[in-house]
């Protein structure tokens, strides 16, 4: 897997900590020779990613600010990548966001301000973000997103998270039709619960990690390095024939009834 994305300049967005699913998808890419561009919110991010790149010895082609939640942000971020990368190869989306407080109890009590704020950050923001990135995609390239199984079944407490992965999954398929013309893939990958800092202090988390242990076909977590690689193959031209999927990273727990 030395050189799969060997040369691509690549943006990762959503880099938090270690455990970060953006972290995974890092050192992947970065083991497979891709330039790596990140984009982080929070200033507390930023000094994470700074030490985790001096640590892995990983160098970043440039980082940069971006909150999804305004447009603004998003121009500016990819004005500033095309300036100083020019041409991009593909872009990582592993970003989310919803009311904690809404993470629990009846879904039929998710306000208005918090169902319109999930959406905004964890669905179109992929929308806003491809159209940006597709300006700088002239030699084609791939987009892919981070999404869960609650956008397809009931899951207790994903609550309106499940309704806004709906969105983002809906979302990959109708920008993979936009965006094929122009030889640009977009595809998700569904991983399996593993332990962030989102996941860190939402109700029933530890239950859903059991469940994998004793019902999916695999019988053990997925980790962060196994959803880097599934990343990394829609990242290169293994999947060139492949466009608008959903991808389970689970050990196979999706399958079973
Ligand atoms: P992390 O907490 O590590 O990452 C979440 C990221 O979202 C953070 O980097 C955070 O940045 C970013 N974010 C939130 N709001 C905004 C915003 N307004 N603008 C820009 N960035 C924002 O958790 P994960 O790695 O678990 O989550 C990554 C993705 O994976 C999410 O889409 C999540 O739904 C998905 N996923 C996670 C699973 C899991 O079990 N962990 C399972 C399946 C999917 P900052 O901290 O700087 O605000
Ligand atoms: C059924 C599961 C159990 C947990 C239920 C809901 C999880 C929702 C994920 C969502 C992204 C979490 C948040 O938005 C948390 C947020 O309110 C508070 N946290 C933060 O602000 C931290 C500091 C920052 C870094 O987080 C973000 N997001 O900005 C789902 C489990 C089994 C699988 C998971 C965790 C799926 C998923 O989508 O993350």
């Amino acid at each position: 897997m030395s050189n799969l994305v060997e040369g691509k300049n690549i943006v990762i967005m959503g880099v938090a900590s270690e455990r970060s699913i953006a972290w995974g998808v890092t050192t992947s890419l970065h083991k497979a020779g891709a330039n790596l561009i990140f984009t982080y919110r929070q200033d507390r991010s930023y000094g994470k990613l700074t030490k985790l790149l001096e640590k892995h010895k990983i160098e970043a082609k440039w980082i940069v600010e971006c909150d999804v939640a305004s447009d603004e942000s998003i121009t500016n971020a990819f004005a500033t990548i095309k300036d100083k990368v020019g041409v991009i190869h593909g872009v990582v989306h592993s970003v989310a966001f919803a009311n904690r407080d809404e993470l629990k109890g009846e879904y039929a009590n998710t306000s208005r301000e918090g169902f319109l704020l999930a959406h905004e950050i964890s669905a179109f923001s992929l929308v806003a973000v491809t159209k940006a990135a597709k300006e700088l995609m002239t030699e084609g390239g791939s987009i892919v997103t981070q999404t869960y199984l609650g956008a397809e079944k009931v899951i207790q407490n994903y609550n309106i998270m499940g309704v806004a992965k709906a969105s983002l999954e809906a979302s990959v398929r109708y920008l993979a039709e936009d965006m094929g013309k122009y030889d640009i893939r977009v595809n998700a990958v569904s991983a399996g619960p593993i332990r962030t800092l989102s996941a860190k202090g939402v109700s029933g988390f530890n239950e859903k990690q059991g469940l994998i242990e004793e019902k999916a076909p695999l019988r053990r977590n997925v980790d962060q390095d196994q959803v880097g690689d599934a990343t990394l193959f829609f990242m290169s031209e293994l999947s060139r024939g492949v466009t608008g999927e959903v991808l389970h990273v689970d050990s196979g727990y999706h399958i079973i009834g």
